[in-house]
């Protein structure tokens, strides 16, 4: 089975700073973690800070035939109509994660485009929540 773990805008900056909102690790340790944890399942990791590269690997995941995508919109969560449509577009089986409480923060961050047409939705729970979605997807086929 093949899942994309799919990372939007400043995620590339994790383990660099704001610590006390993001954590230390990198997304590179990400990445380690979750293969570790996961051998049995074929991780696709991508990373952009681009909307449109994000649509076009939603597409292609689509195309490729992936069963899920782990996906955290970075910013996009709360502004982008487009990345809306490429899900339910798709029709892909998406759980969108936080790694942060955005509930717990700015007004702005507490409306999602997208949580309508994910499956379910993460948040607050750091890195764990990236193990659960991967968890949760893996345990449907
Ligand atoms: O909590 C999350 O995972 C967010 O998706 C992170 C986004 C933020 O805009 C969302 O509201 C919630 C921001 C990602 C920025 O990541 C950084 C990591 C380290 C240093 C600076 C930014």
């Amino acid at each position: 089975m093949t899942l994309l773990i799919l990372n939007g805008p400043n995620l590339n900056l994790l383990g660099t700073r704001e610590p006390e909102t993001y954590g230390h690790a990198t997304l590179a340790d990400l990445e380690a973690e979750l293969r570790e944890a996961f051998p049995e399942v074929n991780l696709v990791f991508y990373q952009s800070n681009h909307e449109g590269a994000l649509i076009d690997r939603l597409h292609e995941a689509a195309r490729e035939g992936v069963a899920g995508v782990v996906f955290n919109p970075g910013a996009y969560t709360h502004t982008s109509i487009a990345l809306r449509d490429a899900i339910a577009g798709t029709g892909l089986r998406v759980v969108e994660v936080h790694l942060s409480n955005v509930h717990a923060r700015e007004p702005f961050r507490h409306v999602s485009m997208l949580a309508p047409v994910c499956a379910g939705q993460i948040v607050g729970l750091g890195r764990a929540g990236y193990h659960l979605a991967v968890r949760y997807l893996a345990s449907l086929r």
